[in-house]
């Protein structure tokens, strides 16, 4: 009787031990169910996976950033479609046109240009094509002063001109400061030597700011021997040749062509012989003069009276007489000027200088 009175006593006892372990269990669930530690265990895929934020940040935390954005596209189709490299433009542009009727609508506005080409250029009035490599990189170098109209109808065309040939370029405003006799010749040789400090341009076209090209066949690049004449004809003169030797307007030398003639002289102050100065050196380096045929290379040029302060230089002959002396050391080598200012603005890089007097 005593070992059965012993036996209930401690099943009792365990039975009351169990009671207490699953009401202490239950209280210690209720009171820590709540903490970091439970909710980190229950929320833990969702930290691993991340918001698209997250995602970002880790992105960039292994060095990816902007450089490799995260794609959508599985591993495995980015292997099936891989980006085709850039090739080389080809030889004729599939955009070209040919000859386009030209309008010069006194109501074109600087915005109205920038607004058509607000896609297609970086600041400086640069572009190049989006879908093959160019092959030349051109500078297109305007002397300028008092000719805002023409600047605007020129850029108007030229932009879209130069994207349809499918170029990489850039194109450069030479403005003169002050009021001292214009220099065509000057401003061109300092726009050859701050467009080179900014891009090793391969191919330069010297052009006048009135003269609008008709025919996008007229191709702005330069070929590795012979300097270009752009300008075979133009309204004005009934789209002739002015003269045999004529080398007046728009022309396209590579950089090595307009540095061993050593540039254009600095010396030829107001209207004339700049151009058949640089002739002369052309010829004296035993390079031929190419042109494109007349039906291709036809300028309309804008109306213009002979601007104040661009009267004609009366010591041309006698200079043009003296270039094979003087070449050498008048020119690249010589050019002295100070810079006011370079401005990136939309349309054009623009180039202020002070170059003196005669
Ligand atoms: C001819 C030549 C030009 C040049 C000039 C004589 C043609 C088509 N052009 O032009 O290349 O040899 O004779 O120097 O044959 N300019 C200004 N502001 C001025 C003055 C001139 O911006 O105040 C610039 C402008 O880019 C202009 C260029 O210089 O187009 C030539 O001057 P121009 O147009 O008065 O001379 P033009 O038409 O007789
Ligand atoms: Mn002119």
């Amino acid at each position: 009787m005593m070992c059965c009175g012993a036996c209930k006593v401690a099943r009792r006892a365990k039975l009351l031990f169990l009671l207490l372990l699953s009401l202490g269990l239950l209280v210690w669930i209720t009171t820590f169910a709540g903490s970091d530690t439970v909710r980190a265990i229950q929320e833990g895929p969702r930290m691993l996976w991340g918001s698209a934020g997250d995602l970002r940040n880790i992105h960039s935390l292994l060095g990816g950033g902007k450089r490799h954005p995260p794609t959508l596209l599985p591993a495995d189709d980015l292997e099936k479609h891989p980006q085709p490299p850039l090739q080389i433009c080809p030889e004729r542009s599939p955009l070209l046109r040919g000859a386009i009727a030209l309008t010069f609508p006194s109501s074109l506005s600087l915005s109205d240009v920038e607004e058509e080409n607000r896609e297609q250029l970086s600041p400086g009035g640069q572009s190049q094509p989006s879908d093959c490599i160019s092959r030349q990189k051109v500078a297109v170098l305007i002397p300028h002063r008092n000719r805002e109209k023409h600047l605007l109808f020129l850029l108007h065309y030229l932009h879209p001109f130069l994207q349809r040939q499918q170029l990489q370029y850039g194109i450069y405003v030479i403005h003169q400061a002050g009021d001292a006799t214009f220099n065509r010749a000057k401003l061109l040789n300092v726009g050859y030597l701050e467009a080179l400090k900014e891009q090793p341009w391969d191919c330069f076209i010297f052009h006048d700011v009135d003269l609008v090209p008709e025919n996008d066949l007229n191709l702005y690049t330069c070929h590795a021997q012979q300097p270009k004449h752009l300008v075979v004809g133009r309204n004005a003169t009934g789209y002739k040749l002015r003269y045999k030797g004529y080398f007046g307007g728009v022309t396209a030398m590579t950089r090595e062509q307009f540095s061993r003639v050593n540039g254009f002289s600095n010396a030829y102050w107001g209207w004339g012989g700049e151009d058949d100065d640089l002739r002369i050196r052309v010829e004296l380096q035993k390079m031929k003069i190419l042109r494109p045929p007349p039906e291709v290379a036809r300028y309309t040029m804008v109306f213009h009276k002979r601007d104040s302060g661009n009267e004609i230089n009366k010591d041309r002959m006698s200079l043009l007489r003296r270039t094979p002396l003087t070449w050498r050391s008048d020119g690249l080598n010589s050019c002295s000027y100070s810079t006011a200012s370079i401005q990136r603005v939309p349309l054009y890089t623009n180039v202020t200088v002070h170059i003196g007097h005669p």
